[in-house]
């Protein structure tokens, strides 16, 4: 690895205690009490009341296992665990806290309280280590609110600037930027706070894998070697409003039908890739006035697409939008496009899965290696450090549901081979 003298100062045992899964169950349950949709999945969208009192819990937890808690002007909290030389660049782990509407309790919550737990584990064993240590919880990593992901980790990246905040919004039209204001954040400042100032030695992030080739091989970790980027567009049918029995079907210029054919144009070209990993999924959907005996004359509705590769989705999307072209004018609508995000993936860094690979070897875990197709907060932290990432396994592959499910065995096997590594790494030159 071209930015890492890989000399260990000195030989660091493995930890000597393995990750408390008490603990981390603990954790988990106790942070699905922030939520706006008991008894029907976890809903904490990011910045609002139950996001806040859920960050509350955490830094008050990151606090009792002795770290050192600060928060940055999007939200994002750090807990360290200062090393011998704070002057060399620290080492992070870390996810979200923020969920979809009626999601799981493990979607980036799993990372969160294994970082925690890793940094405790390394903390009680005395192990000394060069480097700081820092478990993160970015804020807003799904883009359910304000139509933008990764906001915390965008903002350190450097790829969210404050004209974004004012420019995405959600669909009440309150502001992102608004939203912060309102948070106590003082979103005006941004420009000088971000992107991140000071560099970071390595990243490694737990996450759940919302997907069941974990499963399907019976292995309780993934070690991931690659994550998949996001394509993120608004996509507008502008047609004629008009009665449903009074228009026959030759006359109409129906928006909804226009969308729903943009829609299969969409799946056919992602099912017809012979990309790995591209995904199209249309998500949202509105359709004005939405009434059942009227045309709909306006429709808007998300699109979103993934790949491990930024050409396969460009190949896609030149289909996608020759294809809204002929069905344009074919069916006598007006389409508009607008792109919000077209992310390159991020190739996990060798060293690290190497190490994590080693590390797993040595607690006699065993593991594959796997590519992420959701997109994660390590996606955006790629702009400025080396990354890798740890995966659980999701029981039936099911995720983004309130069905989501990951063992605590499985989650706490993943936290030991996460702090054997994060200290490692915190112990290269
Ligand atoms: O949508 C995603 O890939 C992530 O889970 N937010
Ligand atoms: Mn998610
Ligand atoms: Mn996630």
């Amino acid at each position: 690895m071209s930015l890492f003298n890989i000399c260990i100062l000195k030989e660091v045992d493995s930890l000597d205690q393995k990750a408390s899964a008490k603990n981390l169950e603990k954790w988990i349950e106790e942070l699905d009490q922030f939520n706006q949709t008991p008894g029907n999945g976890t809903t904490r969208p990011v910045y609002t009341k139950e996001d806040m009192e859920a960050r509350r819990y955490v830094r008050d937890l990151m606090s009792s296992v002795g770290l050192e808690v600060t928060e940055d002007n999007a939200g994002n909290l750090f807990g360290v665990l200062p090393g011998e030389d704070p002057s060399l660049d620290p080492v992070w782990t870390g996810s979200h806290i923020d969920t979809v509407p009626n999601g799981g309790k493990y979607d980036g919550i799993a990372g969160v309280f294994a970082g925690i737990e890793a940094l405790r584990m390394i903390k009680e064993s005395g192990a000394p280590h060069k480097r700081n240590l820092s478990v993160n919880v970015y804020s807003g990593e799904e883009m359910s609110r304000f139509g933008v992901c990764c906001i915390g980790s965008r903002a350190i990246s450097g790829r969210l600037h404050l004209e974004d905040l004012k420019a995405h919004s959600e669909p009440s039209g309150k502001s992102l930027y608004e939203a912060l204001k309102d948070a106590g954040y003082q979103p005006d400042s941004f420009d000088q706070e971000f992107p991140c100032k000071t560099p970071v030695y390595a990243s490694l992030e737990l996450h759940i894998e919302q997907n069941d080739v974990l499963e399907k091989a019976e292995l309780p970790v993934g070690i991931v070697t690659g994550i998949c980027a996001p394509t993120n567009l608004v996509v507008e049918v502008f047609g004629v409003q008009s009665h449903a029995g009074g228009t026959s079907m030759t006359a109409r210029r129906d928006a909804y039908m226009a969308a729903a054919e943009i829609s299969l144009l969409l799946e056919r070209l992602a099912l017809e890739s012979d990309s790995m990993y591209i995904t199209g999924t249309v998500g949202e959907m509105a359709l004005e006035p939405n009434a059942a005996n009227v045309i709909p004359g306006h429709v808007t509705f998300s699109v979103d697409i993934r790949s491990v590769a930024l050409e396969d989705k460009d190949a896609l999307l030149e289909k996608f939008f020759s294809g809204i072209k002929e069905i344009e004018e074919r069916r006598k609508v007006r389409v508009t496009t607008e792109m919000m995000n077209h992310d390159k993936a991020v190739i996990c860094d060798k060293h690290i899965v190497e190490l994590a690979r080693e590390v797993a070897t040595d607690l006699d875990i065993p593991v594959m290696d796997i590519v992420s197709g959701p997109y994660h907060d390590s996606l955006m932290l790629g702009d400025i450090t080396n990354v890798g990432m740890i995966f659980v396994p999701s029981k039936d592959g099911i995720s983004h549901n309130k069905a989501e499910w990951t063992s605590i065995e499985d989650i706490a096997r993943g936290t030991d081979i996460l702090a054997n590594t994060l200290l490692k790494l915190a112990n290269e030159a």
